[in-house]
């Protein structure tokens, strides 16, 4: 008998018997991930594939799935390994070894996956290996129960007496009840992971727990708006700045256990602590994040105070090598940026961040530190989760998005964006409020000019900014009369640079063209 020639309700029993103990390495793993502060292998198969995928695979996965490409790949690991893992259960029935060879199989990816993190230890496969210690056997003993209740079956329709088809009622019941108690157990030792973890290291806990440092320069409160509702606000909450990352699960990173290594063509390899960090001087900048793949009109950008300490000073204090040209920044997670070395020592608006918005960082912005820095699109300035900082040469080093397609260095290009009204609003004739917002952060906005069905270019008011690092919002009053009417805004930045109507795509670095909206006056 073959698997193949398994009947069919045999089968699903040994594809469920496949699922469960699948089920409890996974629930395994978690615990034991838990008690050894070492990674659970989903995330670790998860994570290696993101960093492993061609880079045209990544791309492509971000253009289809947009911000859901993390939950996606996640879920695609999920059905493959359930698929495996049914497949082995299967197997099993027939060829118990073989069956158990296709779970070890899938067991070892989470290994691999373990050690191919960044910063991986051997240690890190331990999860896994206990998990699969326990699930293996357990899939074996399930698919043997499975297989007796499937020979009983054709004793039944060999002979067809009551007897054997109360027995095989029993052995049915049986496997049943072996079952659901270890997809019970499973469920039970995965919850008690998660408890666990949370109770041993949680970033939400050693979060609620940080007292931010006194900024020296402190940022007032928010400028008043353009006046106009319901534009942009000046300043983005927590709550609405939006979020981009390669992450498949957010970082925990509790402060109490976070540092920052800064090495590599350096005169002393300094490492900092989270007291190391506090302790140094603190400083207020208010800084609009744009990310490169922000389309014409998009909305990935934001604008927050960001509670900060020098990043020029921290690397003045490591001794910057001469030849050096690049600062390369990696996260607890691996992703990696390259930033141009002058941009990080010269700037005073590069920070080594811990506040946004007078709070410690949110964690899915980079808890309990960041990089931030003034002008420059965020994949090559902005590191979330940073622990390392390492100086060297364009020459020698690459970072995540650079062999992605991506230029190696990204100033961020001047744009700007009409919110009001919204593309295909009704306006009521008469005077109208245009509104929206423009950037060139670290140059700053000199002119906003606004017209309608290709007329006149008309200058646009705006609203007072803190200095050069923000976004403007600006205004422009439309004598609007009936039908349909096409709104353009084009920006000129600090240094006499106007926006272009040449429209480019978000690879290499960044988009440009004109917005507009179409809007119908009644
Ligand atoms: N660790 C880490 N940091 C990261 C990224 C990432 O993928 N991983 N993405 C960068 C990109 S592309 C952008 S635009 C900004 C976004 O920051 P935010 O999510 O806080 O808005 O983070 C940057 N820092
Ligand atoms: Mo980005």
């Amino acid at each position: 008998m073959t698997a193949n020639r398994q009947p069919l309700a045999a089968r699903a029993s040994g594809a469920a018997a496949g699922l469960v103990s699948a089920g409890l390495l996974l629930a395994v793993a978690e615990f034991v991930g838990a008690l050894t502060g070492r990674p659970t292998p989903l995330i670790a198969v998860g994570n290696a594939v993101v960093r492993f995928s061609p880079p045209a695979v990544t791309s492509r996965a971000i253009e289809w799935f947009g911000t859901n490409d993390k939950l996606v790949l996640l879920m695609v690991t999920v059905v493959l390994v359930a698929l495996g893992a049914a497949a082995a259960g299967v197997v099993a029935l027939t060829r118990p070894y073989i069956g158990a060879a296709i779970a070890g199989v899938i067991a070892v990816l989470g290994v691999a996956g373990a050690l191919l993190a960044p910063g991986a230890q051997t240690l890190d496969v331990i999860p896994t290996i206990v998990g699969a210690v326990v699930a293996i056997p357990t899939l074996v003993l399930l698919a043997r129960m499975a297989r007796s209740r499937a020979g009983r079956r054709e004793n039944v329709t060999a002979d067809a007496s009551a007897k054997s088809e109360s027995t095989r009622g029993a052995s049915r019941r049986a496997f049943l009840a072996v079952t659901g108690a270890v997809a019970v157990a499973a469920a039970g030792v995965a919850a008690g992971g998660r408890a666990l973890n949370s109770r041993l290291r949680d970033a939400v806990a050693s979060r609620a727990g940080v007292r931010l440092p006194r900024p020296e320069a402190a940022i007032g409160p928010e400028l008043e708006g353009a006046g106009v509702s319901p534009t942009t606000p000046f300043r983005t909450s927590n709550a609405d700045f939006y979020r981009i990352d390669t992450a498949l699960s957010v970082p925990q990173v509790p402060a109490e256990d976070w540092s920052l290594r800064i090495h590599g063509l350096v005169d002393r390899e300094l490492t900092l602590d989270w007291n190391d960090l506090v302790s140094r001087r603190f400083v207020e900048r208010e800084i609009t994040l744009v990310c490169v793949s922000n389309e014409v009109g998009g909305r990935l950008a934001g604008n927050a105070v960001w509670l900060g300490t020098s990043l020029g000073d921290l690397l003045r204090d490591a001794g910057v090598a001469d030849d050096a040209d690049m600062l390369l920044s990696t996260s607890t997670d691996g992703f990696t940026v390259s930033t141009p070395l002058n941009v990080a020592l010269d700037s005073d608006d590069a920070l080594i961040a811990i506040g946004m918005n007078g709070e410690p960082l949110p964690l899915e912005h980079g808890f309990p530190a960041r990089m931030v820095i003034a002008g420059l699109y965020g994949y090559v300035s902005a590191t979330k989760w940073v622990t390392d900082l390492k100086v060297t040469r364009f020459a020698d080093d690459e970072a995540f998005w650079t062999p992605r397609g991506y230029s190696a260095e990204a100033p961020i290009k001047v744009a700007s964006r009409i919110d009001v009204p919204q593309p295909f609003a009704e306006v009521p004739a008469g005077d109208a409020a245009v509104a929206g917002v423009a950037w060139a952060p670290g140059r700053g906005i000199s002119t906003v000019e606004v017209r309608a069905d290709e007329g006149e270019w008309t200058t646009a008011t705006l609203a007072p900014v803190p200095g050069t690092t923000t976004w403007q919002q600006w205004t422009w009053v439309w004598a609007a009369t009936p039908g349909q009417h096409r709104l353009e805004v084009r920006a000129t930045d600090g240094d006499g640079t106007q926006q272009t109507s040449d429209r480019a795509s978000i690879k290499p670095d960044g988009t440009t063209g004109w917005h507009s909206v179409v809007v119908s006056v009644v």
